[in-house]
């Protein structure tokens, strides 16, 4: 299978879940930046524009963080990352949905494209008229989501209680973009991002992508 990525995005945390489960792979890496995941070639794979995208063994091509990490999942089903109790998969699946659509879709999203929220907001900046009030809410989103996860990391090592499971690479990839916008991460956060950090598989992918 075939894992595209790009420099800085959420896709470090498949990228990071690929290297767990040991599984054979492939990656090729994309211009995100540069916008290679508009480019004609991109979409006929991806129509959507985004990484993460896996093109499996077989040809066919999954979309969205979490798909692709409940499918690399539940084919590895040895490594566990899928909680067996109902509760806990269930709690696994709600930090899931809220990390990706609202601490990254909503919060991380204004501040890395306020123009796709309201595009007035950054011909304000650009032209100093403005305040830059699509970035700023977007932060306050971001510090908000934390602050609601926090609490429910305390007195545990991993996501959702004490193994790894998949909301882990998902905690991880916005813990990461925290640092880099200046945003500090609360302290049960702070302790799970540097545990992830400490993990030899996020150490090999953090390498092939030149930031370790
Ligand atoms: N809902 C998607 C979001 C993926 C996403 O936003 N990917 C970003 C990088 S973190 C991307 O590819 N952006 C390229 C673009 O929008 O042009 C998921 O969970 O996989």
């Amino acid at each position: 299978m075939k894992l595209y990525w790009g420099p800085h995005t959420c896709a470090i945390g498949i990228h990071i879940l690929l290297e767990e489960l040991g599984r054979p792979y492939e990656t090729e890496k994309l211009d995100v930046a540069g916008g290679a995941t508009h480019a004609p070639a991109f979409l006929a794979i991806n129509p959507k524009g985004k990484v993460p995208t896996l093109v499996r063994d077989d040809g066919s091509v999954l979309t969205e963080f979490g798909a692709i990490a409940t499918w690399l999942a539940r084919t590895s089903p040895e490594a566990g990352l899928i909680p067996e109790d109902a509760d806990a998969e269930g709690r696994m699946v709600e930090m899931l949905g809220y990390v990706e659509g609202t601490i990254h879709g909503q919060g991380f999203g204004r501040i890395f494209a306020p123009g796709k929220f309201e595009p007035q907001d950054v011909v304000h900046q650009a032209t100093g008229l403005g305040s830059g009030s699509v970035r700023r809410q977007g932060r306050e989103m971001v510090e908000q989501g934390f602050a609601i996860l926090d609490p429910q990391l305390a007195g545990h090592d991993f996501a959702v209680g004490d193994t790894l499971t998949i909301a882990d690479f998902a905690l991880f990839y916005v813990e990461r973009w925290a640092p880099q916008q200046d945003i500090a991460l609360p302290a049960n956060l702070q302790r799970h991002f540097d545990r992830m950090l400490a993990r030899p598989a996020v150490q090999t992918v953090r390498a092939a992508w030149g930031e370790a």
